[in-house]
């Protein structure tokens, strides 16, 4: 796909640590692999079609929430600021920003899922001529260095929402917040939305959709190991799972081998045992005050939080302390 118009900055691409990281996590006696390896292309447009599901309440309430708080939101991020997404996807909340900061020095859009970004980084720039916009492929887990807008932000302002955060073990999640207090500079602040406890069978069904979408972006993780790994996976062979575990708190969406095999990836061959699985993603729900303590660790304080009436979400405006 060729994105003339739109300069993208690529960084920290390693498929070798990649498929390091897949060995590894299969090696495990628990075998695992990174929720990042779901978003290739057709991981990304599974993910949006995720969103639409009716089941899946946190991305239309995330959008309430940001669209009824709109005004406040933009008072306190004020004029000329400079807006870093971390795992934008298609940027679809962040229109409801762009349309209504002041000012805004750049937008910085920064994704894993090349195409996916550069794309939705073309028809935002199309769609908002006087925003310069600078869209960041890398992974955000590792080291990355953001473009130099051309015009000089008054403060830094970090957007994370999706609660992509409650993707990452709780030490992880902190790191992350860590790196985004650095970015944030002096002055700056951090957006993010963050997913809240709830009832066990609202989150299920979240993650167990009627329509078998959730199901496909599970499994298109192995689609991508065969693509891209040298992976013989045969995708009929496991099933998908999601279950909510009380105690850490988290969704765990899993794979089962339906039976007794072996898949080689790479030239290495793991066994799989009937019913064995493998956790490819966790989704950790918060309450707020579980959030808090964390984002005050990181070094931020919880300034403003906004929920939805059913207390099913939040999005939360956090200063550096
Ligand atoms: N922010 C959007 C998309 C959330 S899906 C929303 O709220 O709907 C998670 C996004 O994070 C995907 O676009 C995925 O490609 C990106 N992502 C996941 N892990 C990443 C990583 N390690 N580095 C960069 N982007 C990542
Ligand atoms: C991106 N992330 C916050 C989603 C979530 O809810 O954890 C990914 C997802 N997995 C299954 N459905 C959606």
């Amino acid at each position: 796909m060729s994105h003339s118009a739109i300069e993208a900055h690529e960084q920290n691409a390693d498929s070798a640590a990649d498929l390091n990281e897949v060995l590894q996590g299969l090696r495990q006696p628990r075998k695992v692999l990174t929720p990042k390896f779901f978003y290739d292309e057709r991981g990304s447009l599974l993910f949006e079609q995720i969103t639409e599901l009716p089941e899946y309440y946190p991305t239309r309430t995330e959008l309430a929430i940001m669209r009824e708080n709109i005004h406040e939101i933009v008072g306190l991020i004020g004029p000329q600021a400079s807006l870093i997404e971390f795992g934008s996807g298609s940027s679809m909340k962040t229109r409801i920003l762009l349309e209504c900061l002041d000012h805004l020095a750049a937008y910085v859009p920064v994704d894993i899922s090349r195409d996916h970004l550069l794309a939705a980084a073309e028809a935002l720039a199309a769609e908002f001529p006087h925003i310069e916009v600078l869209p960041v492929v890398a992974d955000f887990t590792q080291p990355f260095d953001l473009p130099q807008p051309k015009v000089m932000p008054l403060r830094n302002i970090v957007y994370f929402p999706g609660s992509t955060i409650g993707n990452f073990m709780p030490d992880a999640a902190q790191a992350l917040l860590e790196v985004m207090y650095q970015e944030a500079k002096e002055d700056g602040a951090l957006l993010i939305g963050v997913d809240l406890k709830k009832d066990t069978a609202i989150l299920e069904r979240a993650y167990n959709d009627s329509a078998g979408v959730t199901a496909k972006f599970n499994l298109n993780m192995l689609r991508r190991l065969n693509n891209e790994f040298s992976a013989n996976f045969d995708l009929d062979k496991f099933e998908h799972r999601a279950i909510y575990k009380e105690s850490p708190g988290r969704i765990e969406m899993h794979l089962v081998s339906t039976s007794a095999q072996e898949v080689s990836v790479a030239g290495e061959v793991f066994h799989f045992g009937e019913g064995e699985s493998i956790r490819t993603e966790c989704s950790h729900k918060y309450t707020l005050e579980e959030f808090e303590a964390m984002a005050e660790r990181a070094g931020f304080s919880v300034n403003r939080v906004w929920t939805d009436p059913e207390g099913l979400f939040s999005v939360q405006y956090c200063l550096r302390l």
